[in-house]
């Protein structure tokens, strides 16, 4: 029983998201990078947050997992290996793992109590880490990126938490053109690339530092509603290597799929429809304000 009011919220300077919770903590540790928190809030089931910033809900997670992952899995059909650093929830990875083409799904989490927090109270996207094809490897993703060797990915994953504390090595130009060296010559990077509205000025030189490495039309921007980040409008950059473009795929083989595994938000009528911009965003990627 709720015997008062009880409200996680995450705030910016002039901005801030609300959600009510039990009031029962599940999970509340401190690693050695961040501070791993689950909430049971009302609206949306449990919550992870790091350091204060919703990372996801039991409610909500299928739109960003099923968008980070489908979106380029259809505009690069021949991927077989595949890396995500971060995304230590594992549901980016579940969703990996729903295409048999996969020959390597390869997840890099720094942060090891993010997994057992998730494997305690967010078993559907935890659902991944007992699966046979993940090598799940727990250690720093950026050392691991700087390790690897040219060309050995078709797609490569930033499923990051916000560009704050640990988190900020994986929002570097530095980090970026490792990213692009491991990628084989017809490979894709996708990053969550922040909200738009609430983090403007991560957005926009993220993209400026993507542009840079990939080449300006070699970049692209996506947007999907997610309504536990703040504003409710999150963007997810494509870029790529070679020439494969987001809007050039197989809409049949997207309609099977998405019919076939049961998925809830993505489909070949969103996947298109994802990369039409508000003027408000195109500007800002185009003139960075
Ligand atoms: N991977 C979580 C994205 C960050 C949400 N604020």
């Amino acid at each position: 029983t709720i015997t008062r009011d009880v409200w996680f919220t995450e705030r910016d300077e002039n901005i801030a998201l609300s959600l009510k919770h039990s009031g029962n903590q599940l999970y509340k540790k401190d690693s050695p990078y961040q501070r791993v928190e689950i909430f049971e809030t009302l609206a949306y089931g449990n919550m992870l947050t790091l350091d204060g910033m919703v990372m996801c809900t039991q409610k909500d997670e299928y739109v960003y997992h099923e968008m980070i992952t489908h979106v380029p899995m259809f505009s690069h059909t021949k991927a077989k290996r595949a890396l995500v650093i971060g995304g230590g929830d594992g549901g980016t990875v579940r969703e990996l793992l729903r295409h048999e083409q996969l020959e390597e799904v390869t997840l890099v989490e720094i942060d090891e109590l993010v997994i057992e927090a998730c494997k305690l109270h967010l078993p559907e996207t935890a659902v991944a880490f007992g699966n046979p094809r993940l090598n799940l490897l727990v250690e720093d993703g950026i050392k691991y990126i700087n390790d690897c060797e040219d060309g050995r990915y078709d797609l490569i994953i930033i499923d990051s938490a916000d560009p704050v504390g640990p988190g900020e090595g994986l929002f570097t130009a530095e980090f970026y053109k490792e990213v692009y060296r491991c990628l084989t010559p017809d490979g894709l990077m996708i990053t969550q690339s922040e909200s738009p509205r609430f983090n403007t000025g991560v957005f926009v030189e993220i993209y400026e530092t993507y542009k840079q490495i990939f080449g300006e039309n070699k970049v692209h921007c996506y947007l999907a509603g997610i309504p536990t980040y703040p504003t409710g409008t999150w963007s997810f950059s494509y870029s790529s290597k070679g020439d494969a473009h987001p809007l050039q795929f197989d809409k049949d083989a997207a309609a099977k799929f998405s019919q076939e595994q049961g998925l809830k938000y993505y489909n070949e009528e969103i996947h298109t429809a994802a990369f039409a911009l508000p003027n408000f965003v195109k500007e800002l990627l185009a003139n960075g304000s």
